[in-house]
């Protein structure tokens, strides 16, 4: 899905390197923060994780910009606006559901 050009990185990564572990699904975490996390700052600002280029939070329909909106905001714990590696998994776990969620949204739309 196009529009969440940084969300599929996200999993992709994860991907890999659950692939790299056989033990576990697990993704690695630090990586994820190092990858995404491009002012150092230990942790991941929204805008670093889909602002700015083609394909970036701008060109999403209303509908999903709010709800993942919504979603960053419920997975900000302790509300610094940011997202720290221990608010990551919880973040990539929902993101992962709702990106579920929308595939299935366009199968339907497509029939
Ligand atoms: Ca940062
Ligand atoms: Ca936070």
């Amino acid at each position: 899905m196009k529009l969440l050009r940084a969300l599929s990185l996200f999993l992709s990564l994860a991907a890999v390197h659950g692939q790299e572990d056989d033990a576990g699904e697990t993704p690695d975490f630090d990586e994820l923060m190092t990858e995404m996390d491009t002012n150092k700052d230990g942790k991941i600002s929204w805008e670093e994780m889909f602002g700015g280029e083609e394909g970036g939070e701008d060109d999403w329909p209303e509908d999903i910009k709010q709800s993942y909106k919504a979603t960053y905001k419920e997975c900000d714990v302790d509300g610094d606006g940011l997202i720290n590696r221990q608010e990551l998994p919880t973040l990539f776990e929902k993101f992962s559901a709702l990106e579920d969620a929308e595939d299935e949204k366009e199968e339907s739309d497509e029939i």
